[in-house]
């Protein structure tokens, strides 16, 4: 960290050893893990910047907002609209977490077999180690798996505001009634906690703002359909990771600052790896950050990875929401439009995720699709088996892994992984 940010986390009460920690083996990660790829383009420094400053100047910059009057609004998915948090000039960050830490805390409250992405956001508050829980005036719990809905009887026993929103589970016109109704009890309770009206103008320009940071990233992913890819998967990742925690303008600023440097390498017919490269897809639970392991083992075993169809990635910012409207409620309808197309694993039946994913195949050039788990987590294990069936069905090789947060089991997946590869190369 470039300052000292002790006295902050101190205020916030944060565990500082364990925090300190924590910040050592997640600098000795990055450093290992991102820091030693070769050809990074120039413009990943803004994200090696912000990820370095991650617990320091942006938990500072949000506790100077507060003190301007702001609100922070922490969530954990990605069916939680930032345009409604933006129109009462709130700010949105990510909860999720994506590191083993404090499981041991986690499994005093929560049974083994949670999935790690829960585990990980009960061992950090338990822990103490998170400055954006800590920082939140809101938090926003979801009724999405099993796994969630459950913790979040616990987690509202933990933390002081704590917001349950109801999700439908079957894409029919009573579902995107639930979720109109649930938005606009939302906006109801970010009004009340920020005292500021949301209007068709402020509603607007958190549409906008929240859309001109998609359309980053939809340049970003268009560029990696060349070949060679201009950046790796694991860059990719981290600007979907920051996506969740940065100023809204300065990120889509910084996006298409890279996407610039981008398009240059792209006409010089420059890239990260060489034109014979395999490029994977990579499918299934989000990865939250400082979850790197999948794309560190495809990418350090001669493969590159194109998309993610993964909430941390597009189906998380695929789709725009309609700008225009007269009305509160208009782009209230508006917003649940954009949502309710969000082809979650928790939907039953979610048939658009299959055809999402061949769809990202076509476009992204893919020789090969990773499916990836987290263990325990149902929802996206149970869809596995037939998005493999089909796309094998296609001559698409597919290849399952089904893993957590711990390095125990990277050597076998190596080998999974490098035996994958082999057979794309045929
Ligand atoms: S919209 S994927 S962000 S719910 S990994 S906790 S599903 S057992 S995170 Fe998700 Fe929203 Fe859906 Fe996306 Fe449960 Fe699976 Fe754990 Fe998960």
């Amino acid at each position: 960290m470039a300052a000292d940010y002790r006295q902050m986390w101190t205020e916030l009460g944060l565990d500082l050893p364990s925090h300190d920690a924590l910040l050592g083996v997640l600098g000795q990660a990055y450093g290992d893990i991102y820091l030693s790829q070769k050809d990074r383009p120039q413009g990943m420094q803004y994200f090696d910047f912000v990820m370095s400053e991650v617990h320091g100047l942006r938990i500072k910059e949000l506790r100077d907002a507060q003190g301007n009057d702001r609100k922070v609004i922490g969530s954990f998915c990605v069916f939680v609209p930032e345009e409604l948090i933006l129109a009462v000039d709130g700010i949105s960050v990510g909860l999720c977490a994506g590191a083993e830490f404090g499981f041991d805390k986690a499994e005093e409250v929560l049974p083994r077999n949670t999935c790690a992405l829960i585990k990980s956001a009960f061992g950090f508050k338990l822990g103490k180690v998170c400055p954006y829980v800590e920082s939140s005036d809101m938090i926003v719990g979801e009724n999405t798996c099993d796994g969630k809905k459950k913790a979040y009887e616990l987690l509202k026993e933990l933390v002081k505001n704590l917001f349950i929103l109801d999700l439908p589970q079957m894409k029919s016109e009573a579902g995107k009634a639930l979720l109109k109704a649930e938005y606009q009890r939302f906006a109801k309770a970010l009004e009340e906690l920020s005292g500021k009206k949301i209007t068709v103008q402020s509603l607007k320009k958190g549409i906008e703002l929240v859309n001109q940071k998609r359309k980053a990233i939809h340049r970003l992913s268009d560029l990696r359909k060349h070949s060679p890819a201009p950046i790796s998967g694991l860059d990719a990742l981290l600007i979907n990771q920051v996506f969740f925690y940065d100023d809204p303008v300065r990120f889509t600023a910084s996006v298409n600052k890279i996407c610039d440097e981008l398009e240059q390498r792209v006409s010089k017919g420059e890239g990260v790896r060489g034109n014979g490269t395999p490029r994977i897809v990579i499918s299934g639970s989000p990865m939250a950050v400082p979850n790197w392991k999948i794309p560190w083992i495809v990418e350090t075993s001669g493969a590159i990875i194109v998309g993610e169809e993964s909430c941390v990635g597009e189906r998380g910012t695929q789709w725009l929401t309609n700008e225009s409207g007269n009305s509160v409620e208009q782009l209230i309808d508006n917003i649940v439009e954009r949502y309710f197309q969000i082809d979650c694993a928790i939907f039953t039946p979610n048939p658009t995720r299959l055809e999402h994913i061949k769809s990202m195949v076509k476009k992204y050039r893919a020789q090969g699709v990773i499916h990836y788990s987290l263990q325990f987590c149902q929802p996206y294990q149970i869809e596995s088996g037939p998005v493999e069936k089909a796309l094998e069905a296609e001559g698409m090789p597919v290849l399952r892994i089904d893993t957590d947060y711990s390095q125990e089991d990277a050597g076998q997946i190596k080998t999974r992984v490098e035996a994958f590869i082999e057979r794309i190369k045929g």
